[in-house]
């Protein structure tokens, strides 16, 4: 039985971003990374929390991400696109960048896109949309992975678990968010079992030879399997197409012959679009934030929860009494932080 550590947010805030500076990142990379890793742990959403440094760690000593790399913006065009170059360094920093802009723009014109090219992603997309929701405005975010997926029907790895995210601004209280993996559950999720011996739940993967299996070691040597059938294959698709070939940047097949490898984060590019209610129900009866409540409302009237919920108790929890954390992971971060 592992004894548990509590450990106040900020105190892990400042211990991640102490090991990714000591491992040669610039500030603006190191506090990005920090950020969404940190805010992974806080609400409880193990599969990008922590557990995730070490692989953005890899990739920087493989040198497939630029430790130092200074994302850039490129001067306002007068389009609803707003587009930043994360010059070979993590999306996150390329995000925290280009976001006001890409605010401004939306308010302004009722819809705007952010391209972010070349960067390296493996973080959740929640933390994106809330960054967006907080400025007024709906959200929608995307990006390819590396080829894990088979396609419905198919049995090749060969879509991404291309995660897929939304977020509706709510007043007085946190936004509805939703973002999930289009396989059945990230990969991340995967590796967390194979690390805790358990099986998988029947109907996550299939092996390397096609046939449906529980072990851990199997699937991520087979290929994992989209949520909901052909549903999720063509959602997973339209992520190939409109966060990868839309954009100018690679596919999930190309990311995987790029980097060669599933151990090291993925390099790709991302999509985020933010749209104004106001704008987009302007002249229309009701007003769309106060129609929004109703239906939240009757969701939960059922006994249904909205998505997030769930995250949103952890954040309570964790800021007032600290995260939890293993005595193992305590001392993967002290041996991590030693170098
Ligand atoms: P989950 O299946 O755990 O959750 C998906 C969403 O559904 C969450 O918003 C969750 O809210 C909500 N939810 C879960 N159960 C219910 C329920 N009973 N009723 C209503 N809503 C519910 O997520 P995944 O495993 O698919 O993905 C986990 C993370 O992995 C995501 O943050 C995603 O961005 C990330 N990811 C990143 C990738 C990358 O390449 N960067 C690739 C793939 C995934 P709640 O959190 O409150 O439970
Ligand atoms: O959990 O599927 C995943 C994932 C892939 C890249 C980053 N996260």
């Amino acid at each position: 039985m592992t004894e548990a550590v509590m450990m106040s947010v900020e105190a892990l805030q400042n211990r991640v971003l102490a090991i990714f500076e000591r491992a040669g990142l610039n500030k603006i990379q190191a506090a990005a990374l920090a950020h969404v890793i940190v805010a992974g742990e806080r609400d409880a959403c193990k599969s990008h929390g922590i557990y995730r440094i070490e692989g953005a760690l890899r990739t920087v000593k493989a040198g497939k991400v630029k430790p130092d790399a200074v994302p850039a913006l490129a001067p306002d065009d007068g389009s609803a696109i707003v587009r930043v170059d994360a010059q070979g360094g993590f999306a996150n920093a390329a995000f925290e960048l280009g976001v006001p802009a890409l605010a401004e723009r939306a308010t302004r014109l009722g819809i705007a896109a952010m391209v972010i090219n070349d960067c390296s992603h493996f973080s959740a997309l929640w933390p994106e949309v809330e960054a967006v929701t907080a400025r007024g405005l709906a959200a929608l975010a995307m990006c390819p992975s590396y080829a894990t997926v088979a396609p419905s029907g198919g049995s090749k790895p060969l879509l991404g678990t291309n995660p897929f995210a939304f977020g509706w601004p709510r007043k007085d209280q946190p936004p509805y968010v939703f973002d999930f993996a289009t396989s059945v559950a990230a990969r991340g999720e995967i590796e967390l079992h194979r690390r805790a011996g358990k099986q998988l739940p029947e109907g996550w993967a299939i092996d390397a030879a096609g046939n449906p299996t529980t072990d851990p070691v199997a699937a991520l040597e087979g290929a994992m399997m989209p949520f909901g059938g052909h549903k999720g294959s063509a959602i997973a698709t339209m992520i190939e197409l409109l966060a990868g070939i839309m954009i100018g940047d690679l596919t999930s097949p190309e990311v995987l012959d790029y980097l060669g490898t599933t151990i090291l984060a993925p390099f790709h590019g991302e999509l985020i679009i933010a749209m104004s209610p106001e704008a987009f129900a302007k002249g229309r009866p009701g007003d769309p934030f106060a129609r929004a409540e109703v239906l939240f409302e009757t969701i939960v009237g059922q006994g249904a929860r909205l998505p997030s919920q769930r995250r949103f108790a952890a954040r309570i929890q964790s800021e007032a009494k600290g995260i939890s954390l293993t005595a193992a992971e305590i001392a993967q971060l002290d041996a991590l932080l030693a170098g």
